[in-house]
């Protein structure tokens, strides 16, 4: 299988985790989002990462898609627990955090995309806004460690891990249980160390 991805990108790192937490080979091939490539055109129309080609050439989009693939392929450990309840909890958890994404995604692709004389800064506000609230209601409500890891872990650390490289330093204050987090999520998946998003 081959997974078109960045090394930078949150929902990238997530997937890229969860198939080493499963022990599921994945090809790693990066791929430019900003002029993207044909292959990833043509794997994806949307052009947005990840984007998995399983062995049967089959493409696979979104994250969560993907996640879902790779929870079926998964011999012993799973990414969402099988209890209903638990599931909507972990699926809420994972939904929560790529929902963060989406816009600190939005404030980055602001810059990125646009011209300064376009730069629109109530709309950057409003992203902010969600990224704050979220961030506040995951400092409240951290998924904890117990044996298991599950999906919600790694949408976070793909989360915390794009905050700490994009916007070191405008997140962090106050939330204490979140900045502790990545290094307390380090000690029960040492790959964050080298999978979490960076450049
Ligand atoms: N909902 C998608 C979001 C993926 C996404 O926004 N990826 C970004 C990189 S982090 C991307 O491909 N951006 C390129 C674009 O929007 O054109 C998922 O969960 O995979």
């Amino acid at each position: 299988m081959k997974l078109l991805y960045a090394p930078a990108s949150p929902f990238s790192a997530k997937v890229v985790m969860a198939a080493h937490y499963l022990d599921i080979d994945i090809n790693l091939e990066p791929v430019d989002t900003v002029a993207p490539a044909e292959a990833l055109l043509a794997a994806n129309p949307l052009g947005k990462i990840p984007t998995l080609i399983t062995d049967d050439g089959e493409t696979l989009y979104d994250s969560r898609t993907i996640m879902h693939f790779l929870d079926s392929m998964a011999e012993e450990k799973r990414l969402y627990p099988r209890k209903p309840e638990k599931r909507a909890a972990v699926e809420r958890m994972e939904a929560l955090c790529d929902g963060i994404c989406d816009a600190v995604v939005l404030v980055v692709y602001e810059k990125r995309y646009r011209t300064p004389e376009t730069w629109h800064q109530p709309w950057v506000d409003r992203q902010w806004d969600k990224i704050r609230r979220g961030l506040d209601y995951l400092d409240e409500n951290p998924p904890i460690f117990k044996k298991k890891l599950n999906a919600g872990h790694f949408a976070l650390g793909g989360l915390l891990g794009y905050l700490m490289l994009r916007f070191p330093g405008e997140w962090e204050e106050h939330r204490v249980r979140l900045t502790r987090w990545p290094s307390a999520f380090e000690e029960a998946f040492p790959a964050y160390r080298t999978l979490k998003p960076h450049v």
